[in-house]
């Protein structure tokens, strides 16, 4: 963004949905099961669009994913409807611990992304709506790229953009694959288990994340802990 940070300042990239944003926030939980099939059809048609090159912008995969959900359940959603529901998508509400934890990496003077598969605009709008835009020094959108996480060339575009290292450099999501992505292109990573099931597993690659927490609190201290180990920095 503008060249390069401090070597020692730390850099934390937070993943948008699923981390920061509650996706299921948009439906009632009766139907959780749809929401569900929704936003895994949304991940995988973004693997699938890196794989064959076939890039369309997030909205795209998330449009075709809630047309996949519609059928599968036979729901019969009307244009409008699924109008509503995307526009919902919009509007989803921030997780409940992550006001402070983005005011304490504020104060411990982190530099602060949002990093996301989605575009640029639509994260924009998204974080205004869920009133934490301002906690962000920026936005990093995959969609320079023309790709998604957790191809590496989105992890690397992301310390360009943010002007940092990979070793100072976190990314902090709720996604084993965007977790194991981006240790994989040599950053530090926090997994966040957001998933109420208290077995909910981490694809067992042998590649684990950096920090494992339940949830954000305190989160900016520990990262801050980490790098004050010796051997670290
Ligand atoms: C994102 C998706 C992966 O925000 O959750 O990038």
């Amino acid at each position: 963004m503008h060249g390069r940070q401090n070597d020692l300042a730390i850099t934390l990239a937070f993943d948008v949905y699923g981390t920061l944003i509650d996706t299921h926030g948009v439906i009632e939980t009766k139907a959780n099961e749809f929401s569900h099939v929704w936003r895994e059809k949304q991940l995988e048609y973004s693997f699938r669009r890196g794989l064959m090159q076939n890039y369309e912008n997030f909205s795209v995969c998330t449009s075709q994913a809630l047309d996949y959900a519609s059928a599968y359940f036979d729901a019969s959603l009307g244009r409008q409807d699924k109008e509503e529901l995307l526009n919902a998508y919009q509007v989803l509400p921030a997780f409940d611990d992550v006001q402070e934890a983005l005011d304490q990496a504020g104060k411990a003077g982190l530099n602060i992304f949002a990093f996301s598969n989605g575009s640029e605009e639509a994260v924009e709008i998204l974080l205004m709506n869920a009133g934490i835009r301002n906690c962000f020094h920026g936005i990093v959108s995959v969609d320079a790229v023309r790709s998604f996480k957790p191809s590496p060339s989105v992890y690397s575009y992301l310390l360009r953009k943010a002007g940092a290292y990979n070793s100072n450099t976190w990314l902090v999501s709720s996604n084993s694959f965007d977790v194991i992505g981006a240790i994989s292109s040599g950053m530090r990573a926090v997994w966040v288990r957001r998933s109420p099931d208290p077995d909910a597993l981490l694809d067992p690659w042998g590649i684990e994340p950096t920090i494992t927490v339940n949830s954000l609190s305190n989160l900016p201290e520990q990262i801050i802990l980490f790098g004050s180990r010796p051997g670290e920095s």
